[in-house]
């Protein structure tokens, strides 16, 4: 009764290292945000077209189209992808506050890896194919890429990510928490990430908790399967420019030749 009419009860008990519920609820809503307005497809949408796959001859007309190319048009999708997932990390609270170096180091580090975990909300995983250009595309499609290593394993890892039926809510999260790396070298201010990390960390098991769904924590794919895979990406890039020296990759956007130079 003392207490009563305090309108921070809560965090008079609370030491100055927590969190309000308050600030929780301010947290989870701008991460969901953050998602859903640069998320490019929306889910629903997506569940739409989910079955309208190119047709034999389409694939055998994308297979036709010379290496460069089909590398350029890929860059291309990749790169406006990419470019979303700088705006969500502009949007994330406290990302902006960061130091300009090191909000280039986090994305360096972090953007492909989100771009992976997009992947999986725009893949089918009944009959493996991934949207691509108005259409959802199987493997053999990407072909004349001379990367089917890369793209498998990329299909795998959607697998993987499908199977744990990841929520807009823990997929915004999820994201959020591997491009807030407070583990990355070269970062100057390590404690001011570590400090946004803790708290999307506890606004996550918090949601996690009301949603019955602490369990996914340990479905999740490993960290260093998409390290490695982001890691695959680069050295195929690497080929890519020793076989074109010079003309394809100036026409590559100038974001994704700063991202994986
Ligand atoms: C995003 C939207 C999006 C955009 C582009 C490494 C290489 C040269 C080729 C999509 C890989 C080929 C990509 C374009 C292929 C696997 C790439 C090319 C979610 C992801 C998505 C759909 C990308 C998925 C992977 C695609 C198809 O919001």
């Amino acid at each position: 009764p003392e207490f009563h009419g305090n309108p921070n009860f809560a965090s008079c008990l609370l030491p100055d290292h927590l969190i309000s519920m308050a600030e929780l609820d301010l947290l989870t809503q701008n991460v969901v945000c953050a998602h859903s307005e640069t998320c490019q497809f929306l889910q629903e949408n997506l569940q739409v077209i989910r079955w309208e796959t190119f047709s034999q001859s389409e694939v055998h007309g994308f297979q036709q189209k010379p290496m460069d190319h089909m590398w350029e048009r890929c860059v291309c999708h990749i790169t406006n992808a990419i470019q979303q997932i700088v705006e969500f990390a502009k949007r994330l609270n406290g990302f902006m506050e960061l130091n300009p170096n090191d909000q280039i180091v986090l994305l360096k580090a972090g953007a492909m890896e989100l771009l992976l975990l997009r992947m999986s909300r725009a893949f089918n995983c009944y009959n493996n194919t991934i949207f691509f250009e108005g259409k959802y595309a199987p493997l053999d499609l990407f072909q004349s890429l001379g990367c089917n290593d890369l793209i498998s394993a990329m299909f795998d890892l959607c697998h993987s990510l499908c199977a744990v039926n990841l929520s807009e809510y823990e997929m915004a999260f999820y994201s959020a928490m591997i491009l807030l790396d407070p583990t990355q070298p070269w970062l100057q201010e390590k404690e001011k990430v570590q400090s946004l990390h803790v708290k999307l960390d506890v606004a996550f098991r918090n949601l996690l908790r009301r949603t019955h769904r602490e369990s996914i924590l340990g479905k999740l794919p490993q960290r260093g399967r998409l390290l490695s895979i982001c890691q695959v990406h680069m050295e195929k890039l690497k080929v890519f420019r020793q076989m074109y020296p010079g003309m394809a990759w100036e026409r590559f956007p100038p974001l994704y030749r700063e991202l994986f130079v």
